[in-house]
């Protein structure tokens, strides 16, 4: 909202440390998902730190903003934002996808303060979007929910049922954002199914359109702000990216969708994101 030239710096750092963590804990555990983590690093920046109404001492507060990863798999990305916002405590991170432990492989909103859906199973998040901005209208709420999709789960029937929903129930408040990085796990989303024009897709399903680069923290803090001018129904940002954006190895390749990390390959990541190893 109306930030400055230092708040984009400081957001920039943010985004820039939560990299060196999710890959540092990805390297970890050797297991989890790196490509769709990162690709959301600035969505998710923006929205915690410049968007959201929210606050860690009161996770489950009626009147917060609610955000869904209705692509779960980048379980990392949300863990790693809900930490640096003082949710819960650094620790954690380096028990991610553990047995028992507080950070599952995929999001769980019974385990982790600050998860407001427990998501994974992929195509559902928009549609549990939906109920909960309908839900804020009938309680009288002016609370925003904000729903992450990837481009590959666009190939999900369900999402096209609640696109064609959340404009008849003209929900202003609703506001998806698609990972537009182009590749999913098997491969690129052009060759399993081409999304064909996006945009117009969605513009004739009813809703308000926007396009950023998805890692340009002012650029998307700014379609942040216009979707919320928007008083006619919902809005979706479609975020150009790059799956695995950092990491040279892992930037656009599928096979790091979900991959373990060898110690080399580490080293090389550390020394590209600047996390010191
Ligand atoms: C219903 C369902 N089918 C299949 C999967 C397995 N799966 C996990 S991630 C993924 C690919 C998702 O691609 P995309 O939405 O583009 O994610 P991103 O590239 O942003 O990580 C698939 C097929 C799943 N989690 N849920």
């Amino acid at each position: 909202m109306a930030l400055d030239t230092a708040d984009h710096k400081r957001l920039q750092e943010i985004a820039k440390k939560m990299r060196v963590d999710i890959i540092t804990n990805l390297h970890k555990v050797q297991t989890g998902h790196p490509g769709g983590s990162l690709s959301a690093v600035e969505i998710l920046t923006v929205l915690y730190f410049s968007q959201m109404k929210i606050d860690c001492g009161t996770p489950n507060c009626p009147d917060r903003d609610r955000f869904i990863a209705s692509k779960g798999h980048c379980a990392p990305v949300v863990y790693t934002t809900l930490c640096e916002k003082g949710f819960f405590p650094r620790e954690e991170l380096g028990n991610l996808r553990q047995l028992g432990c507080m950070l599952q492989g995929h999001p769980d909103m019974k385990r982790t303060p600050g998860v407001d859906m427990s998501t994974g199973s992929l195509g559902l998040g928009l549609s549990v979007g939906i109920g909960m901005a309908l839900s804020a209208r009938m309680d009288k709420k002016d609370y925003y929910t904000y729903v992450l999709l990837g481009d590959g789960e666009l190939q999900e029937g369900q999402i096209w049922e609640a696109a064609m929903a959340a404009p008849n129930f003209g929900l202003n408040r609703l506001i998806a954002i698609v990972d537009n990085n182009g590749v999913q796990l098997d491969g690129t989303v052009n060759d399993i199914m081409p999304l064909g024009d996006l945009a117009a897709k969605f513009r004739a399903f009813g809703w308000n359109v926007l396009t950023a680069d998805g890692h340009d923290i002012a650029a998307l803090d700014a379609a942040f702000d216009k979707a919320k001018q928007n008083q006619a129904g919902p809005t979706v940002i479609i975020a150009k990216t790059v799956k695995g954006k950092g990491v040279s190895f892992m930037e656009g390749k599928n096979e790091w969708h979900g991959k373990a990390i060898p110690d080399e390959l580490y080293a090389k990541a550390m020394v590209e994101l600047g996390g010191g190893k």
